[in-house]
């Protein structure tokens, strides 16, 4: 049982970067479209119910929201992205949010990007990772609702996006230093509860933990 995740505590929502908190020690970002999952996953990674609001209306969520975990260590939910109904005025302005946050924000030890199993590699997922590896943003992708197809097509869609970024990307080399990191994904299902060790795996070793 991993004691970091289930200490998160809401610390504020933001909308504009001048309103993030200090940039110091450890902060590991949380991205993908309305509606994937990403907040229930970070209920379950946190085992907390209701940490982040779940929501049947996509696209309400367009703050960061950061989560403490201790005094050093950081989640911050990016808002979700490729909402339809959002005039492209607004979505522009999440986009020059987003990237100006993954260029700068020098806390940020790495990204999870959020895909559904059964539609990875949408447009906007697409920009998210060539934004992260740009910016040398170590990057993880996380496979949401697993629940939803059988073994052997799930771990079709892994291959699959597994070989469209090795092919794509180098490995990225954190802009703090450190080893190369090629991107790797994971299965996920918050209904199931699968994948949460691995996930945690991964947070521990982006904030060392
Ligand atoms: N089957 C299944 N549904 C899920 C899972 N995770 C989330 N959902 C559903 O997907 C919808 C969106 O979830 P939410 O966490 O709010 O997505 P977000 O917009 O990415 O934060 C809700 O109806 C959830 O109940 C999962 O692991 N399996
Ligand atoms: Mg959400």
């Amino acid at each position: 049982m991993n004691t970091l995740y289930n200490r998160a505590e809401f610390l504020d929502g933001i909308a504009r970067l001048n309103q993030l908190p200090d940039d110091v020690g450890y902060e590991v970002a949380f991205a993908g479209r309305s509606n994937v999952g990403k907040s229930s996953a970070l209920n379950t990674i946190t085992s907390r119910r209701a940490l982040a609001r779940t929501s049947k209306t996509p696209g309400r969520t367009q703050q960061i929201n950061l989560f403490t975990l201790d005094a050093e260590r950081r989640l911050a939910d990016l808002p979700g992205y490729g909402f339809a109904k959002v005039p492209n005025a607004v979505k522009k302005q999440w986009y020059t949010l987003l990237e100006t946050y993954l260029q700068t924000r020098v806390s940020l030890r790495g990204i999870i990007i959020f895909m559904d199993l059964r539609r990875p590699l949408m447009d906007f997922d697409v920009r998210m990772l060539d934004w992260c590896t740009e910016a040398g943003v170590p990057t993880y992708i996380v496979l949401t609702k697993s629940d939803k197809l059988k073994r052997g097509p799930a771990l079709a869609a892994v291959n699959t996006v597994e070989k469209y970024v090795g092919e794509k990307y180098a490995p990225i080399t954190p802009r703090h230093g450190g080893v190369a990191e090629g991107i790797k994904v994971q299965l996920f299902s918050s209904l199931k509860k699968q994948g949460v060790e691995a996930a945690h795996k991964q947070l521990d070793y982006w904030l060392s933990v």
